[in-house]
């Protein structure tokens, strides 16, 4: 069943990965979408790609930087229609440096899009939903948000925030009709880790060598189907691996 149709969806960090995959999906299901990102003409592209294909949805795109918090209340502003559902999806790691050995830029960098970017636009847009007494509210946090590994103590830290403010959130709006969800994924193959190596490309595919990881279009099939559940129905959270991988450091691979 479709329950996605002529639905009002923000989605943050739509320009690539899981952010762009779920557009597409949700694309194909009749919604409106409101794609976010700093790369325009990366939004632009998938805008081209949607309107293209679908002729009764409508997709509006915004160029801003998550960090930079009137950005993100001029976005909220500028909207016309009430969100049905938020996708809190920006996100990045950078480096694996053991915690004696962080960057102040790249620690501020992970919590400002991690956990204050995610914040910001909850806080923005949750008012709207209490207000109407319905919406959905799904962020994407991480098997790294469960369970901590070296090398990523930041990351790691935004992630288990991302749990506890989805939690709480849940929490805040108990008694209303508004859902918060959680879609955790292990290892998937997107710019991730060529962000999190800074342009190094050999060491991002090293990543993914020797096993078959998680795609795009895997975690965006989750995202789908816990956005397409009936009204009374709330997956909280759900944690998806490649099979090969049974734990953030546990990945069998081939060689
Ligand atoms: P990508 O690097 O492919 O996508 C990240 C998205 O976040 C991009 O669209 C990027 O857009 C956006 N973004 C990053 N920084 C900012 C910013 N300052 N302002 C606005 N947008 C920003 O990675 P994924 O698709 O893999 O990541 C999506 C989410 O999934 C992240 O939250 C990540 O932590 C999480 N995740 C990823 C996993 C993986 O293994 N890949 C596993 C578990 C969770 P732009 O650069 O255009 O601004
Ligand atoms: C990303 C998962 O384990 O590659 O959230 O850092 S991991």
């Amino acid at each position: 069943m479709n329950r996605i149709h002529g639905k009002n969806i923000v989605i943050t960090g739509a320009t690539s990965g899981i952010g762009k995959a779920t557009a597409l999906q949700f694309g194909e299901l009749g919604a409106n979408l409101f794609l976010t990102g700093r790369r325009n003409e990366r939004l632009n592209e998938i805008k081209k790609l949607l309107t293209d294909k679908h002729t009764d949805i409508s997709v509006h795109t915004y160029c801003f930087d998550i960090t930079n918090r009137s950005a993100c209340v001029e976005f909220v502003n500028s909207l016309q229609n009430d969100v049905d559902i938020l996708i809190n999806n920006a996100g990045l790691a950078l480096g694996t440096d053991a915690v004696y050995e962080l960057s102040d830029e790249d620690t501020d960098q992970m919590f400002d899009v991690n956990v204050k970017g995610l914040i910001t636009l909850t806080r923005l847009i949750s008012p709207r939903m209490k207000a109407r007494n319905q919406g959905h509210i799904i962020n994407i946090g991480s098997t790294a948000g469960h369970e901590a590994y070296a090398g990523g103590a930041v990351y790691c830290a935004t992630k288990h925030a991302v749990k506890a403010i989805s939690e709480s959130t849940k929490k805040d709006l108990h008694g209303t009709n508004i859902r918060v969800s959680i879609v955790s994924p292990g290892m998937v193959e997107t710019e991730f880790s060529n962000v999190r190596f800074k342009g190094d490309d050999q060491k991002a595919a090293s990543v993914y060598k020797g096993f078959t990881p998680l795609t795009a279009n895997d975690i965006a099939e989750i995202i789908v189907f816990v956005a397409n559940r009936p009204e009374h129905v709330n997956i909280m959270d759900s944690i998806i691996y490649p099979v090969s991988q049974s734990s953030p450091t546990m990945i069998y691979r081939d060689e």
